[in-house]
């Protein structure tokens, strides 16, 4: 992420790393960068993003004509499902993080990528946080989901087990497909916000596509340089809630005593949608 694009939003120096938006702070052309990835994702996610995610766009009124103003949504995301959005200059300490998802509160950057990094960075920009994923916490399944999260991430990080939990918010929050009756559709923000993983993940044979398994998802490393080589499946946003409704402590003994399975793994018990043909 280059500096000069973050260097306006001023660091935090709260101790919840919150800063104000300063949405009437936005440039016409921040706008118009916004307008661009808004009506390329619209176009490309019909027929490919999940009817929830859609559902969720619509309710919140995130529109193309602008970078959306975080207390305009927050007056309707409050009343949906208790979630509110604040303001972070970049990531935060996992610890902030988990807090503030335990509280519903979801933590987004409001910086937005230069047009040459329209099709990638690496770290969330207010595109990745408030397309990707806000939309979704209107869903009151997944807004519940994401709250357990929060709460099992504190746990996580008293048990030393942060990097299994990571994985599992990487493979359903950030990668994650669900399966429906019209067919595979996307769930996951980290794809949501990408022009190129909208179209790979559903329609390049390349990667694997495998049905959620919660212990095989949290033994499976991932990458976050570049599309997935591995995108897990799950049947409904209740499976996932109900999945990770137990306490967590008995799971991080048994990943303890497994290795670690390499991102584009096959295991025999894997239920196996689509086995993948590689990269060239
Ligand atoms: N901070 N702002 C922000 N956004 C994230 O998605 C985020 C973060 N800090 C930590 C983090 N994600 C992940 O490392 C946790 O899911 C483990
Ligand atoms: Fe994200």
């Amino acid at each position: 992420m280059t500096n000069a694009v973050v260097a306006h939003r001023e660091p935090s120096t709260r101790a919840d790393f919150t800063i104000d938006q300063g949405w009437e702070s936005y440039t016409g052309e921040e706008h118009a960068i916004w307008r661009t990835l808004f009506e390329r994702q619209e176009k490309i996610l019909v027929g490919r993003a999940c009817d929830e995610f859609m559902a969720g766009l619509i309710g919140l009124g995130v529109a193309a004509h602008g970078i959306p103003d975080f207390r305009r949504l927050n007056d309707v995301l409050m009343k949906a499902t208790g979630w509110q959005i604040v303001a972070v200059p970049g990531l935060v300490p996992d610890d902030i993080f988990f807090e503030h998802l335990a509280n519903r509160r979801f933590p987004s950057t409001c910086f937005i990528r230069t047009r040459a990094q329209l099709d990638y960075l690496q770290e969330p920009d207010i595109f990745h946080d408030i397309y990707g994923h806000v939309p979704l916490l209107m869903n009151p399944v997944f807004a519940d989901y994401m709250a357990a999260y929060g709460r099992g991430g504190v746990k996580a990080l008293r048990l030393g087990a942060l990097h299994n939990l990571a994985r599992l918010y990487w493979y359903t929050v950030e990668f994650g497909l669900i399966a429906t009756p019209a067919g595979m559709r996307i769930y996951g923000s980290g794809i949501l916000s990408s022009k190129g993983e909208s179209i790979f993940s559903l329609d390049d044979p390349a990667p694997n596509r495998i049905a959620f398994d919660l212990l095989r998802v949290m033994q499976t490393k991932y990458r976050i340089d570049d599309y997935q080589e591995t995108y897990f499946v799950i049947d409904s946003f209740e499976q996932l809630f109900e999945a990770t409704r137990p306490d967590f402590a008995p799971y991080y003994r048994e990943l303890a005593q497994r290795t670690d399975l390499v991102p584009g793994t096959v295991l025999p018990s894997d239920r196996v949608l689509h086995r993948g043909q590689g990269r060239p």
